[in-house]
């Protein structure tokens, strides 16, 4: 708590702080909040940006600087619209810049706390999951014409399937714990897939789909909603770059569709829900509609089977790897969660004619 109150000093912030306390359910940063004492101050969200999976973290500065200040813009355009709680707000540090580093080397950024927000893990109705598509849909509409250099590849290759799973490939022939031979199954289950599932990639490889400016971790956590569950804001910026559609639409529906948790431990409560696919469906396409190829449309159901299938096979890499990337709250928790994957794939795919026909729908 000390060390944290120090690092706020560093940043520009308003008031006293009174606490500073973990926050959230994010897998990769440290996040805390940090309350303020005077009733008209803002409080705040600070994060210690993991740097061992972010490598250049002042080029992933510098791309939320460049995208939060763009949307904010377009917010203060917009009637109505209320820029801090719509859009996120980097706090400067007292020399100007957007993250401070401490002298362990550790870097560290401060956003605005939107206040009265809802986030959830598991989505339980089709008005939240509407809402999901809206605001990721929007998001991508609103920064379409970001002007400038293309944004950093903060994480270079980051959905590449091809390359994932030549990375799985790698780890299972060194087996640096000795679990390889505990995953077979589930190792048959991503290979007897792997066709399938670099159609996206080879598609955009040979230029028949679109590189747009993607945010690339639509997991439903990472849009807020307000105390009436309306969309409020896009947050969880790190992996904004260049991207696909699918990259967005994929995520999201992985995680806006499952009625289980990402890890259940209870496989028979993973499905998913085709009343939630039909309306993040409806959401996202509202607002992406008009701008997508007729390539991009067809191949937005096969993006919802892609994403179990990539997460799942990250998981089942780490958990392989001995639990390296993902925080981790239990011994197995890395193959409990490619488990849980696997399942949401097996679901998608049995209900996959449904899900075409959802997207046939709406794709106007
Ligand atoms: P991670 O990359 O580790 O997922 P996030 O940026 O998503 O980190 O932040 C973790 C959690 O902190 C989010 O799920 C959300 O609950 C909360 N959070 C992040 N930014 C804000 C903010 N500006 N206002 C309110 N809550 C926030
Ligand atoms: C991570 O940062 P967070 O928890 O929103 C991961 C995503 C995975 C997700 C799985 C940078 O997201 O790619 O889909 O965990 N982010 C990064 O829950 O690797
Ligand atoms: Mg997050």
């Amino acid at each position: 708590m000390k060390n944290l109150q120090a690092i706020t000093k560093h940043f520009t912030t308003e008031g006293t702080v009174l606490t500073a306390f973990p926050y959230g359910s994010g897998h990769i940063n440290d996040t805390y909040k940090v309350e303020t004492t005077e009733p008209g101050c803002h409080n705040y969200i600070l994060q210690r940006i993991n740097h061992k999976i972010f490598k250049n973290v002042p080029g992933l500065m510098d791309n939320i600087d460049r995208v939060t200040r763009h949307i904010r813009m377009k917010l203060e355009n917009t009637p109505g619209a209320d820029p801090d709680r719509q859009g996120l707000t980097l706090i400067p540090t007292l020399d100007n810049k957007s993250f401070f580093q401490d002298p362990d080397g550790n870097y560290w950024r401060m956003y605005i706390f939107i206040e009265d927000n809802r986030s959830y893990d598991i989505v339980d109705t089709p008005e939240k999951a509407f809402e999901g598509g809206r605001m990721f849909g929007k998001f991508q509409s609103m920064i379409a014409d970001l002007p400038g250099d293309p944004l950093h590849e903060t994480i270079p290759d980051f959905h590449n399937i091809d390359i994932r799973l030549e990375t799985l490939r790698k780890t299972i022939e060194i087996d640096p714990v000795g679990r390889a031979s505990m995953v077979t199954a589930e190792v048959g289950f991503v290979w007897e897939r792997a066709e399938e599932m670099v159609t996206i990639l080879h598609l955009g490889q040979k230029g028949l789909i679109p590189q747009r400016i993607t945010h690339n971790d639509t997991k439903f956590n990472n849009v807020l909603l307000d105390k009436n569950d309306k969309g409020l804001c896009v947050i969880d910026l790190d992996t904004v770059m260049p991207g696909y559609v699918h990259y967005d639409y994929g995520d999201s529906i992985r995680t806006s569709t499952n009625t289980g948790a990402e890890d259940d431990p209870d496989l028979s409560k993973v499905e998913l829900d085709i009343r939630l696919f039909e309306a993040y469906t409806k959401g996202f396409l509202q607002e992406t509609r008009s701008t997508l190829t007729p390539t991009e449309l067809e191949h937005l159901p096969l993006a919802g089977k892609l994403f179990p299938y990539i997460i799942g096979v990250r998981f089942l890499t780490d958990y392989i790897d001995g639990d390296n990337y993902f925080k981790i709250k239990h011994e197995h928790h890395n193959l409990q969660r490619a488990r849980a994957q696997f399942k949401l794939l097996t679901s998608m795919e049995r209900q996959f004619g449904e899900m075409e026909a959802v997207v046939k729908r709406y794709r106007g």
